[in-house]
């Protein structure tokens, strides 16, 4: 129970404040590629899964660099004992990713001092899917995630209709709109199909179909936002398809149903193709287009997260001249120690409190256990220094103040800008 009163007095008690307060606060995890279980074969979970994850797929490569195709044509289990064999024995498991791998085993007390991918193995194989994923929640502390919803992929849009709405509140859905502002030819395709009288060019008439296949997701699946990943090059205002249809479709249904737009800029989509998921790459991207299209449209939310590490204070910038800009998580590329360490002081000294920590990205459910472990880790370092600071101007901290702030950070915030 947290004292509301009691004023920190020293250092070692104000480290160990913070601790209990980033270790024990249930996380809102923000940006996911998780499913439920109600999501069959697209909830993805278990070592195999996580050791091809595409970051280690991308590394692999680089330390044993096989023909693609001899990779590709590896059936799942092969692929992770090349990986485990190259980037793990082979080569010390040093980098962020590999790190996590082993994060994730030591979260479940499963010993990796034999190195034996099998024996690790065995420790699944009778775990049953929801028992584990109460147990990756528990162990992680995350109270809920936002997946990833994208209503152009067939095989989702398919348990949606069967389904109805998600029940399981541990899991928010969203609403992804890559497809229709990133490559309107195949959303345009698929919106036909589905019986929209939709046109190539925009017009009046499909304007308004748009809006109405929106208007029925959103009715559908209760997203708490609409995002969309932007390449580098995205530019508002431009005289584009892709503004044309964010402008006058998703942002005034985004209104009318009072959630937030989040765009996530600066993607290279597939700069080696070769390598599939983990094949996109990073560009620098205009903040000014940012700060435009949360001047021209006052009455929107927008979430932000940007990929270059130099966009980063623009971001904050950015973000101090709009309240109706939120920016998140340390995304991808960013999401490593260093990067972490640098963009979160930079933030709080730029924001204080008024913006996400972080977002884990997860795509296998057990990634949970590992990035925000070793973000946490992080937050503390930074808050620590920044309190410290504080102490030194002979401003009293509290035990409930610097709880409640730990909230903000990991969770409160952003429920707060979306409630609003
Ligand atoms: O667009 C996104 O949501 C990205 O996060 C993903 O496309 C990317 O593959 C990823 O998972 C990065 O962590
Ligand atoms: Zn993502």
């Amino acid at each position: 129970m947290v004292n509301k009163m009691r004023k920190i007095s020293n250092i070692p008690d104000l480290k160990s404040v913070i601790s209990t307060a980033v270790q024990k606060t249930p996380t809102l995890d923000m940006h996911t590629h998780c499913f439920s279980p109600r999501f069959e074969n697209l909830l993805l979970f278990g070592p195999d899964e996580l050791i091809t994850y595409h970051y280690l797929v991308a590394e692999v490569l680089r330390q044993n660099p096989v023909p693609y195709l001899t990779f590709w044509n590896m059936s799942k289990q092969q692929q992770a004992d090349f990986i485990w064999e190259n980037l793990f024995i082979k080569h010390s498991p040093i980098s962020e990713s590999c790190r996590g791998v082993l994060t994730v085993f030591k979260k479940l007390e499963i010993d990796v001092k034999p190195r034996d991918l099998n024996k690790i193995r065995n420790y699944f194989k009778n775990v049953k899917k929801e028992d584990y994923i109460n147990t990756v929640f528990k162990k992680s502390n995350v109270s809920s995630i936002v997946m990833t919803n994208d209503p152009f992929d067939e095989e989702e849009r398919r348990i949606w209709i069967a389904k109805g709405k998600e029940k399981d509140a541990r899991f928010i859905p969203s609403l992804r709109l890559d497809c229709i502002l990133n490559r309107w030819e195949q959303a345009y395709r698929i919106l036909s199909g589905l019986g929209y009288r939709v046109k190539k060019t925009i017009n009046d008439g499909t304007i308004k179909q748009i809006k109405n296949f929106l208007e029925e997701w959103i009715q559908r699946t209760n997203p708490v936002y609409a995002a969309a990943s932007l390449p580098p090059a995205f530019k508002f205002p431009e005289k584009s398809i892709r503004c044309g249809i964010l402008e006058e479709c998703i942002l005034p249904v985004c209104r009318k149903n009072n959630i937030p737009f989040a765009m996530m800029i600066g993607v290279k989509k597939l700069v080696n193709p070769n390598l599939k998921l983990a094949g996109d790459s990073v560009g620098r991207s205009s903040i000014e287009s940012v700060e435009a299209i949360c001047l021209k449209h006052p009455e929107n939310k927008f979430l932000l997260t940007m990929l270059a590490r130099e966009d980063q204070h623009g971001c904050c910038v950015a973000a101090r001249k709009f309240n109706n800009l939120h920016i998140f998580g340390c995304w991808w590329f960013l999401n490593n120690p260093s990067i972490i360490e640098e963009m979160t002081r930079t933030r709080i000294e730029l924001l204080g409190t008024s913006f996400t920590f972080q977002h884990s990205d997860a795509r296998i459910i057990d990634q949970l256990l590992y990035k925000w472990e070793h973000s946490k880790i992080i937050l503390e370092k930074v808050l620590s220094d920044k309190y410290q600071d504080l102490m030194k101007t002979g401003w009293v901290l509290t035990e409930a103040q610097i709880k409640k702030d730990v909230e903000e950070l990991l969770g409160e915030t952003f429920k707060r800008f979306v409630k609003n």
